[in-house]
């Protein structure tokens, strides 16, 4: 019975006037500061967290890690701090992914949806090999 209003907190941000009838509510609210506009507040926020992200470093012709192990889902970013360009490129064909050349900061990222083993290799430098294992 002492939350009767409560069916109302849930519409506090749209319609603010209703509180007006309301009593206060008999626990502190959360800092709630709708902006004025009516416009529905309705965000259609995807509920999947952010993914989650790993990254390699391409420095002095190696990936470093050369080799990482993440879950499915990840998505690795590789990021060339060389001043030589370098590439990221799947050893399987047809290729699972490829970055063609980056430039000194560029960066590639690709999302591992699915498990298994992805080797690569760098096209200008093939000596240059790395490997993702996605569990
Ligand atoms: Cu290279």
């Amino acid at each position: 019975m002492r939350y009767r209003c409560a069916p109302a907190v849930v519409l506090l941000v749209v319609v603010p006037a209703l509180l007006a009838g309301c009593g206060p509510p008999p626990a502190p609210a959360p800092p709630v500061s709708p902006p004025p506009s009516p416009a529905p507040t309705a965000h259609a926020e995807p509920a999947m967290p952010e993914a989650d992200a790993a990254r390699v470093v391409i420095d002095n012709f190696a990936y470093s890690p050369r080799e990482i192990t993440v879950t499915a889902g990840t998505k690795v970013t590789w990021v060339n701090h060389d001043d030589s360009p370098h590439t990221v490129t799947s050893t399987v064909k047809p290729k699972a992914f490829d970055s063609g050349a980056l430039d000194t900061d560029a960066t590639f990222a690709f999302v591992f949806a699915a498990p298994g083993t992805y080797e690569y290799f760098c096209a200008v430098h093939p000596h240059m090999t790395g490997k993702v294992i996605v569990k």
